[in-house]
């Protein structure tokens, strides 16, 4: 991989985002001009770029939250408790802990105050797509703490990309290039919980590691790829707002980690795997471990090439006028820009997944998926190829 800096980006195009850095999975910075009119900058930051307290507590009076005690380690995460937002901001206050409000769910809160709205860039996201419109669910996230506060090293879930925009504060990022897993894992398959503080008898090459780094300042927004494992702290008191998100470019990483994880569960299992219903069992390990089955990942790529197939064109979709704010089309609470529903970026899209549905339908050795799923997306598939035949031949 060869990226040696990380650019800042005050004024691009969606096409270029997505030529430089989306689709080669690069990260970038984007200017904090991107986000100057979100409510949330205005409302949540006092005129000296500090948080607003009072306000905060004001819109959110019954929000509970979960709050993570950063001096503490619980497996790959801290210890959380869950608390009222109003006890974490006055506890946040005295600064006697370094006391971490994270994942808080905050569009579900039942205030209805808009914080935000994504980057039009950024704007293309099958997950919140179908965890909003079929569970009920969001990977839409606020997180606020003070100085020093910060997020043990990970790779985000189902290989998910993220994007982070401060509200106010800083944070340190230290992004990791896929591919050097073994530099920070131990004999017992464990990674490393934090890069700047490790034990080098139990991770002897991590100093070998290539990594990136860069400070994110108020309004700013990084956009974390797909794979990129990353280690994050706050510089003085900040709160931010993240997305993980997946999308066409990023699916086929999405089902290989998948195919990845269960193998590793078909490994540990290998003692039993004369057992009756042992796939069911592996699917099973699999959805605790991953947090999604084949089956459930059929089901979101059936939901999204669904989503396209009733939206042959982007002229069709109700689209506010061009100059309003935000610039979306309102698909349950999630807005997709234009540019992702012209025909050529509807075409990219389903191919790329016809793609995988055609790696699920053929495998032959490993079971991903059952038989009766196996026919559900032949038919699938059959739909997709008749539907781009007609709008596109
Ligand atoms: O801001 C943080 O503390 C963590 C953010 C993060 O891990 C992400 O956006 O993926
Ligand atoms: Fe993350």
């Amino acid at each position: 991989m060869d990226v040696d800096c990380i650019e800042r980006r005050e004024n691009i195009s969606i096409d270029e985002f997505v030529e430089c850095f989306l689709e080669p999975n690069r990260p970038v910075i984007l200017g904090a001009t991107f986000t100057q009119h979100w409510p949330a900058r205005r409302d949540w930051v006092t005129t000296e770029g500090t948080p607003n307290f009072e306000r905060l507590s004001t819109l959110y009076p019954t929000d509970l939250v979960e709050v993570a005690d950063c001096d503490t380690t619980y497996f790959s995460d801290h210890e959380r408790t869950t608390m009222p937002l109003t006890e974490f901001i006055a506890k946040w206050q005295k600064g006697e802990q370094r006391l971490y409000c994270k994942d808080w769910h905050f569009t579900r809160s039942p205030s209805q105050y808009q914080a935000y709205w994504p980057l039009p860039h950024l704007s293309n996201d099958w997950l919140n797509t179908y965890y909003e419109e079929e569970k009920n669910d969001d990977y839409r996230f606020c997180y606020m703490g003070g100085q020093g506060t910060w997020t043990a090293f990970h790779e985000d879930v189902f290989r998910s990309y993220s994007w982070s925009s401060n509200i106010c504060g800083q944070k340190r990022w230290i992004l990791v290039p896929p591919g050097q897993n073994h530099l920070f894992t131990d004999d017992a398959g464990n990674w490393v919980h934090s890069l700047v503080d490790y034990d080098r008898a139990r991770f002897p090459r991590l100093h070998e590691l290539k990594s990136l780094e860069l400070v994110q300042g108020p309004g700013e927004t990084v956009f974390v790829p797909s794979g990129w494992w990353h280690q994050v702290q706050n510089i003085g008191d900040t709160i931010s707002i993240n997305h993980n998100w997946t999308n066409e470019f990023n699916l086929q990483g999405m089902f290989d980690r998948l195919g990845h994880d269960l193998r590793c569960v078909r490994h540990a299992l290998r003692d039993v795997t004369d057992m009756e219903g042992f796939e069911d069992h592996a699917q099973m390990v699999l959805r605790v471990n991953s947090g999604m089955d084949f089956g459930g990942f059929f089901a979101f790529v059936k939901h999204m090439a669904n989503v396209y197939l009733g939206h042959c064109n982007a002229d069709s979709l109700p689209l506010p006028a061009a100059d309003s704010e935000p610039r979306c089309y309102e698909r349950a609470r999630n807005c997709v820009d234009r540019y992702f529903l012209l025909p050529d970026s509807v075409r990219r899209a389903l191919t790329r997944i016809d793609a995988v549905l055609e790696m699920l339908e053929g495998d032959p050795t490993t079971a991903l998926i059952s038989g009766d799923l196996k026919r559900q997306v032949a038919i699938l598939r059959t739909t997709i190829a008749q539907w781009l035949e007609e709008y596109y031949s």
